[in-house]
């Protein structure tokens, strides 16, 4: 005290506006939500063993990963095309700390333990919960790990064929020096969204029964991945290919030899890319690359969708894990930052503004446990047909809405920080610049909602039946807790004004489910959403703010759907509108 008296004024005043850093700690043990949910569902051995490794993880995660996380960030991958003597190299070089990530990924068993199935259907929570605990410190690495998992579903949907065995012993490791990732080459420069048309990569028979492959990769995330998945279509003994999906064919190829040299790949550049910047994304040349074919011929698409599910799951986990970091950060920098004097968290509006991303979050992380267990299920043969439907469903779902959502909840909460949140060493631009593209690889939000519709035709009217059904069950539980009344009573309405929805659009004509995709899509997820906050709710010891939760949900959230068809925003008439107000009349 004394020294600060005698310090000159001007110092002591710039010294009083350095603003402390907020701190957080073992994220597991932070995670109030979580850890209710665990407790609600796991069987109590189950509960013991997960939460011990959970709560060990979560001190690694910020004394080691959370470090070379933001090293990662610091050294992104570079692309070395020549050698000094001029001979062509096309070496990708990543950073040491993103070389470590791929050994912690296998010591903790980020893959593996969703294959080994220790705690059977709850493995696959168990992985999802450390695998949202790992996104945001992963420094990318969640990225790569995605795609493998999603490969290692596809070999073990395939019945784990010999020949991909090896590969499989690979992707599902906890050895460092054994365990391999996968990449997920599907776009090509015609067509992301579109890879039944985009697809023009070409794939010649040898005379060994392995193929070639020729053709241009346009988006090949984790590029230093050591196998992938592809689509090709194959040529006939006249070189001549079939087009459209019923054209495609997958494709499993090693990406470099044993001595680290490509498979006959030439990489073009590493895309410059607004986030994601700590993983490498390339352009790659196929040039006669060594594949083996691993579907039906004319069943790529097919086959690769147990890929696509896989990742749109980890996509979901990235999102939910980008809206908690935000929000975790927020609340604690509300502890500190004093502004018209008086901390931040005794601004009530400041605390209204966190407390809705909170609630967005808290469903968001409901939707993802929810598919978790659905999957766990399906895994292990305890999946009821029904089950099945809804997993299907929810995937495109979740996917679709929590990329909005956490899109939109990290900018929000990046304002909570004032012009600080903007500062690009504190590291929280990287969190939004990582979040933003969750809406857009993986399938947009549109081809997701086209998803949607895929499944629900597909199913022939069972899967939206489950849905119902489900949502029915789940709100039942709470309707005798006086406090979630209200909630309960909006979501019947909701439920109702969508099943008048769904029997309207099937009616008129001129309105099509195609433009209604969106709503319709945001509609489920807002009330499967709403009745999984109303479920967690009215647990017997939930806490005042599970009710609260669930209460401001079904208060905010409720099916769009329902109000634009009301307001005939799907016929043709306004439809045509759309083109005009985007291209001016
Ligand atoms: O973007 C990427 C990022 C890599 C980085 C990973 C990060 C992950 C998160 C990290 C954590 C933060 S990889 C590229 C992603 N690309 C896409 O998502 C493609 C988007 N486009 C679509 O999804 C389209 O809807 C297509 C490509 C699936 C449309 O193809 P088609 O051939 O035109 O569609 P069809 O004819 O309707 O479907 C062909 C078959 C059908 O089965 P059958 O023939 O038995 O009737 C469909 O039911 O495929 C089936 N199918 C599916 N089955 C299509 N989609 C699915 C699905 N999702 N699930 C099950
Ligand atoms: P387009 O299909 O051209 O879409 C343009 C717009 O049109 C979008 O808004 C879309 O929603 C809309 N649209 C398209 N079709 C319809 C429709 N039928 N109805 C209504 N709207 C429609 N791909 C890989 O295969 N492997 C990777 O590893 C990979 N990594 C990526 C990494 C990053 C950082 C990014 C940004 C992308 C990556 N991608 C990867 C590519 C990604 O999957 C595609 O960019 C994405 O699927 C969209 O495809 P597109 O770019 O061709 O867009």
């Amino acid at each position: 005290v004394l020294e600060d008296l005698e310090m000159p004024v001007a110092r002591r005043e710039t010294e009083n506006l350095f603003q402390e850093q907020p701190e957080t700690g073992n994220q597991y043990l932070e995670d109030a939500l979580l850890r209710g949910y665990l407790k609600a569902h796991l069987p109590p051995k189950v509960l013991e063993e997960v939460s011990q490794d959970l709560e060990r993880f979560g001190n690694r995660l910020l004394t080691e990963v959370k470090p070379l996380g933001w090293e990662c960030e610091l050294n992104p991958p570079v692309f070395r095309q020549y050698d000094a003597w001029g001979q062509r190299v096309d070496h990708i070089i990543t950073c040491s700390a993103w070389k470590r990530m791929k050994e912690i990924s296998a010591e903790e068993g980020l893959i593996a333990e969703a294959y080994e199935r220790k705690y059977s259907n709850w493995s696959r929570v168990h992985q999802a919960v450390k695998l949202y605990l790992f996104s945001t410190t992963s420094g990318g690495f969640n990225c790569p790990l995605a795609m493998t998992d999603g490969a290692a579903k596809v070999i073990e949907s395939l019945g784990i064929p010999a020949s991909l065995k090896n590969a499989f012993d690979h992707l599902t490791s906890r050895d460092p020096k054994k365990f391999w990732t996968s990449g997920q080459w599907m776009t090509e420069r015609r067509g992301g969204s579109d890879v039944a048309n985009g697809t023009e990569t070409v794939a010649r028979k040898q005379p060994d029964g392995t193929y070639r492959l020729y053709g241009f990769k346009w988006f090949t995330s984790a590029a230093d991945s050591d196998v992938t998945l592809t689509l090709a279509r194959i040529a006939d003994a006249e070189g001549h290919v079939k087009q459209g999906s019923s054209g495609l064919s997958l494709f499993f190829l090693k990406v470099r030899d044993e001595d680290k040299k490509l498979n006959n790949i030439r990489v073009q550049r590493l895309k410059d890319k607004l986030g994601t910047r700590q993983m490498a994304t390339a352009e790659l040349w196929l040039d006669g690359a060594e594949a083996e074919l691993i579907s039906a011929e004319g069943r790529g698409v097919a086959s690769i969708s147990n890929m696509l599910n896989i990742s749109r799951i980890h996509n979901v986990i990235g999102a939910v894990a980008s809206m908690r970091r935000m929000i975790s950060l927020s609340r604690e920098y509300a502890l500190k930052r004093v502004v018209f004097g008086k901390l931040l968290k005794d601004h009530p509006l400041h605390m209204q503004t966190i407390a809705r991303l909170e609630v967005q979050t808290r469903g968001a992380f409901l939707l993802l446990m929810e598919i978790a267990q659905l999957l766990g299920l399906a895994e292990t043969n305890m999946a009821s047909e029904q089950d099945q439907l809804l997993l299907r469903l929810l995937v495109p779902v979740a996917k679709l809405y929590t990329g909005k959502q956490a899109s939109a909840t990290v900018i929000e909460a990046m304002e909570c920080f004032g012009g600080q949140g903007y500062m690009e060493d504190t590291g929280l631009p990287v969190i939004v610049r990582d979040t933003l593209v969750l809406s857009i690889w993986e399938g947009t939000t549109n081809i997701l909602s086209l998803d949607v519709l895929r499944s629900l035709t597909k199913s022939q009217g069972r899967a939206i039946a489950v849905f119902f059904s489900t949502v029915q069950k789940k709100i039942e539980l709470a309707s005798s807790t006086a406090k979630l009344e209200p909630a309960v009573r909006q979501m019947r309405d909701a439920i109702s004004r969508l099943t008048q929805f769904i029997q309207g659009a099937g009616a008129k004509e001129a309105v099509t489910m195609e433009l209604a995709a969106r709503d319709f899509s945001y509609s489920l997820a807002r009330i499967y959403a709403g009745a999984l906050l109303i479920e967690h709710a009215s647990r017997s010891d939930a806490s005042a703010a599970d009710v609260s939760a669930a209460r401001r949900w079904c208060n905010q959230e409720l099916c769009p759907a329902a109000t634009e068809f009301k307001n005939s925003s799907y016929d043709a008439e306004e439809s045509l509108m759309d083109s005009s107000l985007v291209y001016g009349s």
